[in-house]
């Protein structure tokens, strides 16, 4: 009998327990499902799969077959001289460095190629070889073409005309794509960072020259023999993250804006309960908005609608996962189903019809997951293949972009009616304003008269504001879902930092209920409460997907350029964050926030802990470089609280913390001040 109960305990523990997995009721629920179903989800895994503790601080190194070469700090620490070596003689801070900026080129081609790929599709358009796709926004083009070297108007006898716009967009397209393979010179973007950043970039011998050429320079660089100086190291880190962040996302970015649209605020959901028993649901994952866009786009028509009907469904409900979610989103209101760490619960409710996935953040597992359902997995992109044969492989193409989009939705729906009995979707979803982006904070905080950046920087001068943080990134299912994204924002607007949220970060804030503008009054300190409720605008501002956080970096340059707050991005009261990061890509927008200046701290762990020396370097003396500098704080409350105290050091070094303490004063200080 003990024995069988032992038994019992050892299977009860190998599965994880719902309330310590996340913080939201609808996640418990589907977890605890999944479990009497007898699946497997990544909490699960997570439970019976320990982690390699000398792999956490990065002192594995594995680049030859004389090892892998494991360094882990002696016990009690390191006294006197660090001894530890590869048998090729690397040192802990090569190997971690090395172990680092192959995860910055991980996550950099990850965006870059993203916007690669956005950028072929606008080339196509360019070239008038698709009907599918159009030029959303022409504004958007026009603003974004002097940035790229291409000229807008054209002399003609002495007077200045406006060029054509078709004319444009080719020069704009061609000169996009060189930014990924031209030989000389250096990316066209980099000067729209603020003057005093970009010479910082210039001394520091960082400046990337195309993109491509600074992530394959890492893999030449960390092959075995090659670069053994962690600073070396780390300078071309440094290239490659800036041609992310101020290259191929801000690319991604700008051009699907032009194509798609650029974002507005509006209106929609999130969470599971987006789902109904009544439709026909289809999820969209992964990244790019290529495909969704027109996916959208199909599920909306009148012959797709009529035909679910045909099949007993009472429409057709998209929803969304990870940052495609977040595209679809910001420009059409469709909601997310959840964050990375829910992907596998969308299909357990047994109401998914059709999940479709294009890259980054799909989980393999989703085949053994569907296998267990009616839900047809379909991916959709050719470098994002799974080997399982229940998925189905529809490869997109912007040649036939709606054909395509239309076969999935078709699929979706004659699947409709093979679903099983028991669909369970939970009921929890809040509603949200996302949207948020460089133009509308401009519209919103300077009003349709002074459309720009002043309003935001006085409130900020005179403290209602108390700074600004980034507060972006993954789950990771090492830690409890939601709880640090949650507590780190609570914590921030009740001190009165307003937050800009982009990624899986920016869709915890949603299921919370924090993006919306009634928010302010409930958590928000007295400053950032009036101020959202003067303007209407939640605390927490939802700027879009990963490689939307070069809408930050835009906004954060424009806060410079308005004046009043310093001369660069360093000068600025304001702080990044990723409480629960998990993927290489954040690794690569912590550097290039780290090298524009940014005060920039991550929850979990980063793996460099096993290389005191490195770690210092990353914490401590990039900020004489760049301005900013990494810092790791696992606690959310301590880790906004350090993003507060970097945000006062700037105030304080700003002159206008004054300000701050008369805008605090509470009740009884003012009471004090008018009796005297
Ligand atoms: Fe070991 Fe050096 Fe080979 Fe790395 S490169 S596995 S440290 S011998
Ligand atoms: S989806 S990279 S889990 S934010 Fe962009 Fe979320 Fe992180 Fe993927």
């Amino acid at each position: 009998m003990a024995e069988v109960k032992k038994a019992k305990a050892e299977k009860e523990a190998k599965v994880a327990d719902p309330v310590a997995a996340s913080i939201d009721p609808a996640t418990q629920q589907m977890l605890r499902r999944a479990q009497e179903l007898g699946i497997d989800t990544v909490w699960d895994r997570a439970v019976t799969m320990k982690q390699c503790n000398i792999g956490l601080q990065g002192i594995c190194c594995k680049n030859c077959a004389m090892g892998p070469c494991r360094l882990p700090l002696p016990k009690g620490g390191i006294e006197g001289e660090d001894t530890r070596k590869g048998l090729c003689g690397a040192t802990p801070n090569t190997i971690a460095a090395r172990n680092f900026i192959r995860m910055i080129a991980g996550g950099a081609a990850a965006h870059s190629d993203h916007g690669r790929s956005v950028a072929e599709v606008f080339l196509s358009v360019a070239r008038k070889e698709t009907e599918d796709y159009k030029i959303k926004d022409p504004q958007k083009l026009m603003a974004m073409a002097p940035h790229l070297g291409v000229e807008t108007t054209v002399e003609v006898d002495g007077e200045t005309k406006d060029r054509d716009l078709d004319e444009i967009a080719l020069e704009v397209a061609e000169k996009a794509m060189a930014e990924w393979g031209k030989p000389d010179g250096e990316l066209e973007y980099l000067k729209r960072a603020p003057k005093p950043l970009y010479e910082k970039w210039v001394k520091a011998g960082v400046r990337p020259r195309n993109i491509d050429r600074e992530i394959v320079e890492i893999m030449h660089r960390t092959h075995m023999g090659v670069d053994q100086d962690y600073k070396n190291l780390i300078k071309q880190g440094t290239r490659a993250a800036l041609a992310d962040g101020w290259g191929g996302s801000m690319l991604a970015t700008d051009l699907q804006d032009v194509m798609f649209g650029t974002p507005y605020p509006l209106q929609s959901e999130a969470n599971l309960g987006i789902m109904k028993e009544d439709h026909v649901n289809i999820i969209v994952h992964g990244h790019e908005p290529v495909l969704s866009e027109m996916i959208v786009a199909a599920a909306a028509s009148k012959e797709m609608i009529d035909y679910a009907k045909t099949k007993g469904a009472k429409g057709i409900q998209l929803g969304g996962i990870c940052c495609t979610a977040n595209e679809i989103l910001q420009r059409h209101g469709v909601p997310p189903a959840g964050t990375f760490l829910q992907q596998e619960l969308a299909i357990i409710t047994g109401a998914c019809d059709a999940m479709v996935v294009d890259v980054q953040c799909v989980f393999q597992n989703l085949a053994n997951v569907a296998k267990c359902f009616h839900t047809k997995l379909i991916t959709t992109h050719p470098i994002a293949r799974m080997e399982q044969n229940n998925v189905e492989h529809i490869e997109f193409d912007e040649h036939h972009a709606m054909d395509d989009a239309k076969r999935i939705v078709k699929m979706a729906i004659d699947n409709f009616t093979n679903r099983g009995a028991e669909v369970m979707i939970p009921r929890q979803k809040a509603t949200q304003i996302a949207g948020f982006g460089v133009e509308s904070i401009q519209y919103h905080l300077g009003g349709t008269f002074r459309g720009n950046y002043f309003t935001l920087n006085d409130n900020i001068i005179n403290g209602r504001i108390r700074g600004i943080g980034g507060v972006v990134g993954c789950n990771n299912a090492r830690t409890r879902h939601n709880e640090a994204h949650i507590a780190v924002v609570k914590e921030l607007i009740k001190n009165d930092v307003i937050v800009l949220t982009t990624g899986c970060n920016g869709i915890a804030c949603a299921m919370e209920g924090l993006l919306t503008p009634e928010t302010a009054g409930v958590y928000c300190g007295p400053g950032l409460a009036e101020v959202c409720e003067t303007v209407g605008i939640p605390p927490v501002l939802h700027m879009g997907s990963c490689v939307d956080n070069s809408r930050i970096l835009l906004a954060a340059t424009e806060v410079v350029n308005a004046g009043g707050l310093g001369k660069d991005i360093s000068d600025l009261p304001a702080a990044g964050s990723a409480p629960e990061w998990m993927s290489e890509k954040a690794i690569s927008i912590g550097q290039y926030f780290v090298a524009s200046g940014v005060y920039t701290v991550f929850g979990v762990g980063l793996p460099v802990q096993g290389a005191p020396v490195f770690q210092d370097y990353l914490f401590n003396e990039l900020e004489n470089v760049y301005g900013g500098k990494w810092d790791l704080v696992v606690d959310p409350i301590e880790h906004a609280q350090a993003m507060i105290a970097h945000i006062d050091k700037k105030r304080k070094a700003l002159g206008i913390d004054k300000a701050r303490e008369r805008v605090l004063m509470d009740m009884a200080d003012r009471m004090k001040l008018e009796s005297a």
